[in-house]
């Protein structure tokens, strides 16, 4: 079955073909949905036009968060290609590598501006300027860790950037409910991509979700592209604000 034949999925944040954004991709495209995707830099966009090529994607289109002119390029880019759209994927995040180590308290200022600006601020700025383009029944959607909720070693500042981002995608929800736009979360357990590779100890975070969590294996792109589908589509209609955990059941556990 075709959950959503006939929709439009803008999807910001696949950087290569182990991006949790690709397991997205890939399960919006078998489900018939239209794609548009964005890349940060010259870099990224070689290794995405292949997979643009791969999927069939309407377009891509340069999209840096931190830059406010980008932001009005994309809302004109989704007009001139779509005119309205339907889904909006926010699978991005930063922080410098130095504060993905060490202690919490050591954060610098323009470390933790950055970390909230371009992982946090950037789902309120790009609902913002996209948020007439939707069609009703329309579906937002972030990428978050548990590292919000609990203190997890390394993750640091961008545990508090993904609070914020959390807490956003709250009021996001509030705020486009009326027109119809649900606004959600997805907390993905630990998954090996690049952005990934920035975080200390990263393998002995793996290795705990194999040895604790109820489904004592790592999770998977397709996973989240699974929940995904699900939140995109119709099937959700009703749930708005929420987090869905998509973590092989680790946050339940308790010491
Ligand atoms: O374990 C994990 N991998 C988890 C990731 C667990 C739970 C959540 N997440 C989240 C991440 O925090 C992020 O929000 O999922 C989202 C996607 O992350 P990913 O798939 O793990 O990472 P990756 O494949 O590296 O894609 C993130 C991309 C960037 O890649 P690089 O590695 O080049 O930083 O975010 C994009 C970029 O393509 N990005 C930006 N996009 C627009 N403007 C910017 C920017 N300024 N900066 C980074």
């Amino acid at each position: 079955m075709q959950l959503l034949e006939g929709k439009k999925a803008l999807i910001l944040g696949l950087a290569n073909e182990r991006s949790i954004a690709w397991g997205i991709t890939q399960a919006f495209k078998k489900h018939g949905a239209a794609i548009g995707l964005t890349y940060v830099n010259e870099a990224i966009e070689k290794r995405l036009v292949p997979l643009a090529q791969e999927v069939g994607a309407d377009f891509v289109t340069r999209m840096d968060v931190t830059k406010d002119e980008d932001y009005q390029n994309l809302r004109e880019k989704v007009i001139s290609e779509w005119g309205k759209f339907d889904i909006l994927v926010h699978s991005l995040a930063f922080a410098d590598k130095e504060d993905l180590k060490g202690r919490f308290v050591d954060t610098s200022r323009e470390g933790f501006k950055m970390a909230c600006d371009i992982s946090a601020f950037s789902l309120v700025g790009l609902s913002r300027v996209l948020q007439d383009l939707m069609n009703p029944d329309g579906s937002i959607m972030a990428m978050t860790y548990h590292g919000s909720q609990k203190v997890v070693g390394s993750y640091n500042v961008m545990g508090v950037a993904k609070a914020a981002l959390e807490a956003s995608m709250r009021y996001l929800a509030e705020d486009l409910g009326p027109q119809k736009i649900r606004v959600n979360a997805i907390s993905a357990g630990p998954i090996k991509t690049l952005a990934a590779s920035g975080v200390s100890g990263f393998r002995g975070i793996l290795q705990t979700v194999e040895e604790r969590a109820p489904l004592r294996a790592n999770i998977s792109i397709e996973d989240v592209g699974g929940t995904a589908t699900y939140l995109a589509s119709s099937l959700s209609g009703g749930v708005t604000g929420q987090i869905l955990y998509v973590d092989s059941g680790l946050s339940i556990i308790g010491v």
